[in-house]
């Protein structure tokens, strides 16, 4: 249907976990949208509330539903769309382009040290990002460091590290317990002694203890200022793709404390919607912030930058277009 198909083996084997993971929403918007399809050639009156309730009920928001109906029927009103096809066609171009604006590739300066934190809630997935992209980094031919920032738990210390092990990236880590701020401070210094190009720093994401939280955060960067006043130069906040359009009151919070300058959106295989990502394109919060990764399973390749076309593809496609190119 769209331009540039997902093109080597592994970018399909990509697309295809992306698919999956979004196979419950795209059912629930293609069982609407392919009943549309079926049939009738000529775009009948019902035809566009059956989309809206079909838009609607996959978590895509009010809205963007309104904005994307309100497009289309000004098209079909004007007679711009002559069948379904046209149809089918407009509304990938409409949802494309409202998510164009969150594909921005993820790029570090290598005159210094760059500090990367990772910022988010337990669970959504940062440590597991980090490892990825510690291994994506690499295969770029940069030297990456890890520093091991959630010292809450010791399991947290111990995946972090066995991260490292498995890509042979040094790990800077105290005991569990220990003084988050410190241990970062100790990691930037030694990435920088070492000119490391990247140093990704792992956080702590209680909830729980909200205040204390948010405190550490704005602590541990003060300390790393100290040692570089351009510090950190990314804040990236991972989201679990899975939650919907809840993810968003998460984004407040941590752009408060810790002012995030990027996403990943982690978890989009298995039971992800789409609704965190049309969110993130619509909120006036998130409006400024770039999707640099979305993450489809737990293994170190399953990280990918965010494409717009193919997201929005993995959504709408039908079971034989999917098959077309997966
Ligand atoms: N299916 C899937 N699981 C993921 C993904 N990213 C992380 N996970 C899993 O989610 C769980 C929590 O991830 P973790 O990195 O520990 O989250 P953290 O608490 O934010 O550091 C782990 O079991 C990960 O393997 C993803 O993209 N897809
Ligand atoms: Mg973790």
């Amino acid at each position: 249907m769209s331009q540039d198909a997902p093109s080597s083996a592994e970018e399909k084997r990509f697309f295809g976990r992306l698919r999956e993971g979004l196979a419950k929403t795209r059912n629930q918007l293609t069982s609407g949208v392919g009943n549309l399809l079926l049939g009738e050639k000529e775009i009948s009156a019902g035809a566009l509330e059956d989309l809206e309730t079909a838009l609607l009920t996959t978590d895509v928001g009010v809205e963007t539903t309104r904005a994307i109906i309100d497009e289309l029927t000004t098209q079909v009103t004007r007679k711009q769309l002559a069948n379904m096809d046209a149809l089918y066609a407009a509304l990938h171009r409409l949802m494309t382009q409202r998510l164009a604006r969150l594909e921005k590739p993820l790029k570090l300066a290598s005159n210094t040290t760059q500090v990367v934190f990772f910022v988010g809630v337990n669970g959504v997935g940062k440590t597991t990002t980090i490892g990825k992209l510690a291994k994506r980094l690499m295969a770029e031919g940069r030297s990456v460091m890890l520093a091991a920032g959630d010292t809450f738990r010791a399991a947290a210390v111990e995946q972090l590290q066995a991260w490292g092990q498995r890509n042979n990236v040094p790990v800077i880590a105290q005991s569990q317990g220990s003084d988050a701020a410190s241990v970062v401070f100790d990691a930037v210094q030694a990435a920088q002694a070492r000119n490391v190009d990247v140093l990704l720093v792992d956080t702590a994401g209680r909830l729980q203890a909200k205040t204390q939280l948010m405190d550490e955060l704005a602590k541990v960067r003060r300390v790393v200022q100290r040692l570089d006043p351009d510090a950190p130069h990314e804040v990236i906040l991972v989201l679990d793709g899975g939650v919907g359009q809840n993810a968003l009151s998460q984004v407040e919070l941590f752009h408060e404390a810790a002012g995030v300058t990027g996403l990943v959106v982690s978890k989009l295989d298995g039971t992800a919607k789409a609704g965190v990502v049309f969110a993130i394109a619509q909120n006036a919060l998130t409006e400024s912030l770039p999707i640099y990764f979305v993450g489809v399973g737990e293994a170190e390749d399953d990280l990918r930058p965010f494409v717009a076309d193919h997201f929005v593809r993995a959504l709408l496609a039908t079971d034989s277009e999917s098959e077309a190119i997966s």
